[in-house]
């Protein structure tokens, strides 16, 4: 049997940003995933991921974006790869909203560059939104996008260069502890051992975590593409020249993200809604996205953009694995100090890639991280609802 120092399971996103980190740190690695890089059965295609640091979720995630962005410019460095524009983001509520009062919050906590603009003011600079007369924004330069399908991809060449194997098209079986204090793990194709174990499953966490019965909901989302009206509303105005990534949350309306026009004006304007995804299977998941989706989306993102009137240009479905708080699940596995987990990404952990991956290769390698993950631990109560206790 094969044995390397770690093996890491799921090279997406998490896991592939791990494989580089180890090897990086002279570790060998193998990294086993089922599908191929770049793929769009899970949680890392589309185009584009948000990444902004005002952080309304909590400002607990700030230090962790300071050094994500670092790892960003590094991992473009390394690829040759252009992954990240900052094209500035803004983030639009009424003035009691979680949208505007955190992302403020988390500005002004952690002295973060940001303006406050009024709907007037809203309007006046971004001529493609039209919000409520007392909607309030948040506006931050140093907000854009990443391109998820070529950051797997440069995560996954630039780990390969370094000396880890990466094995795709192996779908996981099952891994065990062994009783030495290593681990052994069985594909399709072959048995692996290690020393130490990454488990990075993305939407296929409840197959690949089964023990711990994380009270994981692994959802079907869908992200729209339309043509906005540009004789209204010029193309340049949508463009990421001029338009920031945002995201909108209205009197209790379920908030709604979305990016400029980043590949041209065929390509359409593309924005989704941030949660209301309905709970599937990872490996039988609804890929047609009907005509009614479209319709709800349409009209929920007209009232803040009056001229997206234009037809769909293309529609996909997507995977989110939603935890009760909507924080990340990043740790050592409760019952083996050997692996080391992350999971539960709730819709925006992508931003995280490169952090994430430095901390993976931190618990795999020493057993411990400076990055403050206090938020994520896999043994918080919310996560472990059988232990009936009260609310924090
Ligand atoms: O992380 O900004 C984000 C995001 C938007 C929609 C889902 N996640």
């Amino acid at each position: 049997m094969d044995a390397y120092d770690v093996i890491v399971l799921g090279v997406g996103s998490m896991g592939g940003a791990a494989c580089n980190a180890l090897a990086e740190r002279g570790a060998s690695v193998l990294g086993l995933e089922t599908y191929q890089p770049g793929h769009d059965q899970g949680s890392a295609h589309g185009g584009s991921r948000i990444v902004r640091q005002s952080y309304f979720e909590d400002p607990a995630y700030v230090p962790l974006l300071r050094s994500a962005y670092d790892g960003w410019r590094r991992l473009e460095e390394e690829s040759g790869r252009d992954l990240l524009t900052l094209c500035g983001g803004i983030y639009v509520g009424d003035p009691a909203s979680v949208t505007f009062t955190g992302s403020r919050d988390a500005a002004v906590q952690h002295g973060l560059d940001h303006e406050i603009l009024d709907a007037a003011q809203i309007r006046a600079r971004f001529p493609t939104m039209d919000p409520a007369d007392d909607a309030m924004a948040v506006y931050e330069a140093n907000a854009g996008y990443v391109r998820p399908e070529e950051t797997t991809i440069a995560n996954a060449e630039v780990a390969v260069r370094k000396g880890a194997a990466l094995r795709f098209g192996e779908r996981v079986l099952r891994w065990s502890a062994t009783p030495d204090g290593g681990v052994e793990v069985e594909t399709g194709q072959g048995r692996y051992g290690a020393d130490r174990l990454v488990i990075a499953p993305g939407a296929w966490a409840p197959q690949l975590l089964a023990d711990l019965a994380l009270p994981l909901s692994i959802e079907r989302m869908v992200f729209h593409w339309f043509t906005p009206d540009f004789a209204a509303v010029p193309y340049e105005r949508w463009s990421e020249e001029e338009h920031p990534v945002y995201i909108e949350e209205t009197h209790g309306n379920q908030q709604i993200y979305g990016f400029p026009m980043t590949d041209g004006p065929e390509r359409g304007f593309k924005l989704g809604f941030f949660r209301l995804g309905t709970p599937t299977d990872p490996d039988d998941v609804d890929r047609v996205v009907r005509d009614e989706e479209s319709t709800v989306m349409q009209e929920r993102a007209r009232q803040l953009f009056p001229h997206l009137s234009g037809p769909v240009v293309q529609a996909k479905t997507c995977l989110y694995s939603v935890t009760p708080d909507e924080h990340f699940v990043i740790g050592a596995h409760p019952a083996y100090e050997q692996v080391a987990i992350a999971c539960g990404f709730s819709g925006h952990g992508f931003k995280f890639v490169p952090v994430v991956g430095e901390i993976l290769a931190d618990l795999a390698t020493t057993g411990s991280t400076t990055h403050p993950i206090g938020l994520f631990d896999p043994t918080r109560g919310v996560l472990h609802p059988e232990r009936g206790e009260p609310e924090p």
